[in-house]
């Protein structure tokens, strides 16, 4: 089977964290809209979906994916680089406990899930704001017992590594050569976002079709031309708190 843990718009959203984009009024309404939309879409596409209970106090807490990095043999908690977010990562290691043994990543490492993506048995770092060399060394020992290589990889000028790439079919990632090194993802096939669309990595596939957000219309004719099924998603609002589609599901199988 498989699962999506997800939660609910926190009605505290407008008091997210936000790095490279100015504030914006967030609709908290047309937020919770979009949200349900892209729930039924990961319903539609065979998930069965665990839906944590809202945060008021948590503003980010949607983004369930920063919490943690779910792995067939693991689940890592993280401790997420933005101070407000680390009570997040109580309900999700509530929710995981249930499938998979835990490790936790302790300070003075930070990690969020959004900084990992996992091709194969190589589970790629971006080196963030957010995510630093303590937490990718525990990574590391936690996972080489399991045969994964951890692979670090610097960026600039984005968020999370996942901002900058995206897995879009089996070993193929999207990607958008200005924010990380392409160099790092050796023997990876890469699909380039179009160059008028530097926010069109962030793609979330499920199966074998890809959760795509809408208004991406060149970089998603790249994926249609590549043989890559996608379902476009309206993610504005969240995208105002910097989110996409990767970060509000942790997708896993039992
Ligand atoms: C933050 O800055 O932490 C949130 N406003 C956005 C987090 C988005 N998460 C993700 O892309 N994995």
């Amino acid at each position: 089977m498989r699962v999506a843990i997800t939660r609910g718009v926190s009605p505290g959203i407008a008091r997210c964290e936000l790095t490279h984009l100015e504030r914006a009024p967030i609709d908290l309404e047309r937020a919770c809209t979009q949200h349900d939309a892209y729930e039924r879409c990961l319903t539609s596409l065979g998930c069965d979906l665990r839906v944590l209970p809202t945060e008021p106090d948590l503003p980010d807490s949607v983004f369930v994916e920063d919490g943690a990095i779910v792995l067939d043999e693991v689940a890592i908690i993280t401790r997420p680089g933005a101070r407000s977010r680390r009570p997040e990562t109580i309900g999700i290691a509530d929710a995981l406990g249930l499938y998979r043994r835990l490790v936790h990543i302790a300070a003075p490492g930070t990690i969020d899930g959004g900084d990992v993506q996992v091709v194969d048995r190589t589970a790629y770092i971006g080196l963030s704001e957010r995510t630093n060399e303590h937490a990718v060394e525990q990574v590391r020992t936690t996972l080489a017992p399991f045969g994964y290589t951890v692979i670090a990889v610097p960026l600039t000028g984005c968020l999370h590594l996942k901002t900058a790439i995206g897995l879009v079919a089996p070993n193929t990632l999207l990607i958008n050569r200005n924010w990380v090194d392409a160099s790092a993802f050796q023997g990876v096939r890469m699909i380039d976002v179009d160059p008028a669309e530097p926010w069109a990595a962030c793609a979330l596939l499920v199966g074998d079709t890809v959760i795509y957000p809408a208004g991406f219309d060149r970089t998603c004719a790249r994926l249609t031309d590549a043989g890559i099924r996608t379902r476009e998603v309206e993610v504005g609002e969240l995208a105002k708190a910097e989110g996409g589609v990767t970060c509000c599901s942790l997708i896993f199988n039992t």
